[in-house]
């Protein structure tokens, strides 16, 4: 199985570490020279998140994206081969998809990880041919240095086929998906396949759209978010707005939605949300993607989403003073 993970963050390492390990030929497409020329001169150091769990170094094949300039041969048939995005909304621009056509070619298979919604349709456009698959994961990891990846916490792969604006269903995709699924199981990976993904998604929307936002307002950490009355009052009142456009758009969840947002905040009690980590480091948040787009789905059908639309001002805001 020859698996091109591209992003060299912290799920992307993550990912390629395990199904390295697991024997798949894994080459990690990173944003940096530096970052490739240390991937592969010393490959990934993975350490498990428990307490005393020794680091351990992964090789991995790894190139800088600049440097896809040129179709790639893949030399392998396409079911054996898997392209998996594990980059921010933010960096899915022009130039990474032109570098991306060189790497996809009709029939491969490209797997989305990212939060938040709009970036499948701008996959469907930009790659026509490819069969989309969309992934939602809660596994927990945190980068350490260039090359270094710690699995903070197991969770739970969900990914399944996707058919965005007319792009190509996958009808002859069996035997590629099992050999994935056989990959992820040796690789340790706790991953479903659902033929539901736009109801995963809209799920782990609602999810980040009350927490990203208010632990980055509030500076505190996921656990911190819901211990003052007046913050969970807040949390409550943009989860209720959230909710509504979502299910309005479909959504059916099968348990309390409210109290799966107060269980995420204590199950991940200790972690800074990706969005608060994105401006303490100074970085373009996801807010345009999660909590924008929630106001562009409720404008699609028709409602109102006062909150979302403020909460992304301030945000943005946020980002533009932590940048000055
Ligand atoms: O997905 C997350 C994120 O930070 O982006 C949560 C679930 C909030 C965990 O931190």
């Amino acid at each position: 199985m020859r698996i091109d993970m591209v992003g060299g963050g912290a799920i992307g390492l993550l990912f390629a570490a395990r199904l390295a390990t697991a024997g798949a030929a894994v080459t990690v497409w990173t944003r940096t020279e530096s970052q490739a020329a240390a991937l592969t001169a010393g490959g990934i150091d993975y350490r498990d998140g428990e307490e005393g769990a020794p680091t351990v170094h992964v090789g991995v094949a790894s190139q800088c994206l600049a440097d896809l300039t040129e179709p790639l041969a893949s030399g392998q048939s396409e079911e054996e081969h898997w392209v998996v995005l594990a980059v921010k909304q933010s960096h899915l621009n022009e130039e990474l998809l032109s570098r991306l056509r060189r790497l996809v070619k009709p029939g491969t298979r490209i797997l989305g990880l990212q939060n938040g919604v709009g970036h499948l349709e701008k996959l469907a456009e930009a790659l026509p041919g490819a069969s989309l698959y969309a992934g939602v994961t809660t596994e927990g990891a945190k980068r350490s240095g260039e090359t270094g990846v710690i699995h903070t916490g197991h969770g739970q792969l969900f990914w399944g086929p996707l058919r965005v604006n007319g792009s190509e269903s996958d009808k002859k995709g069996e035997k590629s998906q099992n050999l994935w699924i056989k990959t992820l199981e040796s690789a340790g990976f706790s991953a479903t396949l659902s033929n539901d993904m736009n109801s995963r998604i809209y799920e782990k929307l609602l999810i980040n759209a009350v927490i990203n936002p208010l632990t980055a307002l509030y500076d505190v950490t996921n656990g911190e978010l819901p211990m003052h009355p007046l913050r969970k009052k807040l949390m409550h009142a943009l989860y209720s707005e959230t909710m509504e456009v979502l299910a309005s758009d479909g959504l059916a969840m099968d348990s309390d939605g409210w109290q799966r947002v107060l269980g995420v905040c204590q199950a991940t009690a200790g972690n800074v949300s990706s969005m608060l980590a994105d401006v303490r480091a100074g970085r373009v948040t996801e807010i345009e993607w999660i909590n924008g787009g929630v106001s562009r789905i409720a404008a699609r059908i028709g409602l109102r989403s006062p909150l979302n639309d403020a909460i992304c001002t301030l945000v943005s805001q946020l980002q533009v003073n932590e940048n000055s």
